[in-house]
């Protein structure tokens, strides 16, 4: 069997593979730009084995920030085509550096968590409180963005507009805004297609709803207020809002090791956690659910998305092993965590968010559970996740049946998560 140390070295081989000076592109042929939550994943890996690299893939990252404060989904590469839809379908945005062009949405906000284990992978403390004082603000306007441009009414919930935006881009969760017939003016093109197997990405249903998205986010400048009315997808989604409220966790930490206020205090806390537990928690289906802003109801649908206040800090310790255990009965002969169980519709085990499993979800997990006491739980996960990357290497994501390897090659989270899994079993609360 291969060892510890052969697969960390694998997975190295993998992250500088992928290294286009300064930032780590998630694959090599299907995603050539810079992601955002790809990119703080990556951080957490390029720390144990290359401090100063983890540093540049964040300040990289950072060089595409708005003047907003909102740090896009796509840190563009200009020198590279092969991939869709291009920088030509975000006209004029708001980046602080005019030589950087980006997309007009965000990602999931695991970045200032992500800095948060960076920085505590930097034993030398001068350093890391350094390196944390020139981020601190940065990322207090990333967070401070969501909670002012995108809420909605009196809720601190955050508003998704784009199912990009969640990171599960085809999620059944979405199939609601995708059955209404929606597309763009002009015509599009796809690359994935052509570079994995069609049958493990979204459909041409999907795309056309991503790129109608696209076009009226950028009619209206990238302001909700503005296409709030007219569009279709306005989400609290139950992922990007857990990692919303642990990275405001997170970044009060590395506040209280400058000698800072709070970057999110505690009444604002408060009535978020309220909220997320009030108006996502679905006690029928003994998981959080995401809700349709326009529509004003909870989206029918299971996905481990609802897990994910584990690592939120959202649920406590007992709510957490019954919601965990209510999942995995539900997934029999899946392998963990399928992204849907197969019990509920739209379940596919092949496709893309739609069932596959996926390292990144089952990290968060794992750091979730860890942070609540339930040891075993995560132990159980941590090594049926590597046993996975063990036999099929640095895939995308994983059949939920059989485990095999789906999607992009050498990807670099997996790779990443896989030196974090290997060197820090286990993280203290
Ligand atoms: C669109 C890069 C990204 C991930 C997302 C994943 C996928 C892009 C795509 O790849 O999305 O953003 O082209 O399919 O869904 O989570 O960040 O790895």
């Amino acid at each position: 069997m291969i060892s510890d140390d052969q697969l960390i070295e694998q997975a190295t081989a993998v992250l500088r593979g992928n290294d286009v000076e300064g930032y780590t592109k998630p694959s090599r042929r299907l995603y050539p730009h810079q992601w955002n939550w790809d990119s703080a994943f990556i951080a957490i890996g390029l720390a144990h084995v290359d401090w100063p690299r983890a540093v540049r893939e964040i300040e990289t990252l950072l060089s595409g920030r708005w003047t907003n404060g909102m740090i896009p989904h796509i840190r563009y590469n200009r020198a590279v085509e092969d991939y869709a839809p291009g920088p030509e379908w975000w006209p004029d945005v708001p980046v602080l550096d005019r030589r950087q062009v980006t997309s007009g949405i965000s990602q999931p906000p695991v970045l200032p968590s992500a800095v948060y284990d960076v920085g505590m992978l930097q034993p030398d403390e001068t350093r890391r409180r350094r390196w944390w004082a020139q981020l601190f603000l940065p990322l207090r306007e990333f967070l401070q963005f969501f909670a002012r441009e995108r809420t909605v009414g009196a809720s601190p919930l955050v508003v998704i507009v784009h199912p990009w935006e969640s990171g599960a881009d085809n999620s059944p969760r979405w199939d609601f805004a995708t059955g209404r017939g929606f597309r763009p003016s002009r015509p599009y093109r796809r690359v994935d297609t052509t570079v994995v197997d069609a049958a493990a990405r979204p459909t041409a249903r999907d795309y056309d709803l991503y790129m109608y998205l696209v076009e009226l986010i950028a009619a209206h400048r990238y302001d909700l207020a503005a296409y709030l009315p007219k569009t279709p997808f306005a989400v609290y989604d139950a992922l990007f809002n857990a990692a919303w409220y642990r990275s405001a966790l997170d970044l009060n930490r590395i506040a209280a090791a400058l000698g800072q206020p709070p970057a999110v205090d505690a009444a604002a806390l408060g009535a978020f956690r309220g909220a997320y537990r009030g108006m996502l928690w679905d006690e029928q289906a003994g998981l959080f659910r995401d809700f349709d802003v326009k529509g004003g109801t909870l989206i029918p649908v299971d996905t481990v998305a609802g897990l994910m206040a584990i690592y939120g800090g959202l649920a406590d310790a007992d709510e957490s092993e019954k919601m965990i255990d209510a999942y995995y009965e539900r997934s029999p002969g899946c392998l963990r965590l399928p992204s849907v169980p197969p019990d509920q519709g739209g379940f596919d085990p092949v496709k893309y968010w739609r069932g596959p499993v996926w390292v990144s979800i089952n990290w968060m997990a794992i750091r979730g559970l860890q942070r609540l006491g339930l040891v075993s739980k995560a132990e159980d996960l941590r090594v049926q996740t590597l046993d996975l990357i063990r036999r099929e290497g640095y895939s995308e994501y994983f059949h939920a049946h059989s485990g095999q390897g789906l999607g992009g090659n050498d990807f670099s989270w997996s790779a990443a998560l896989t030196i974090d899994l290997l060197r820090r079993p286990e993280v203290p609360a």
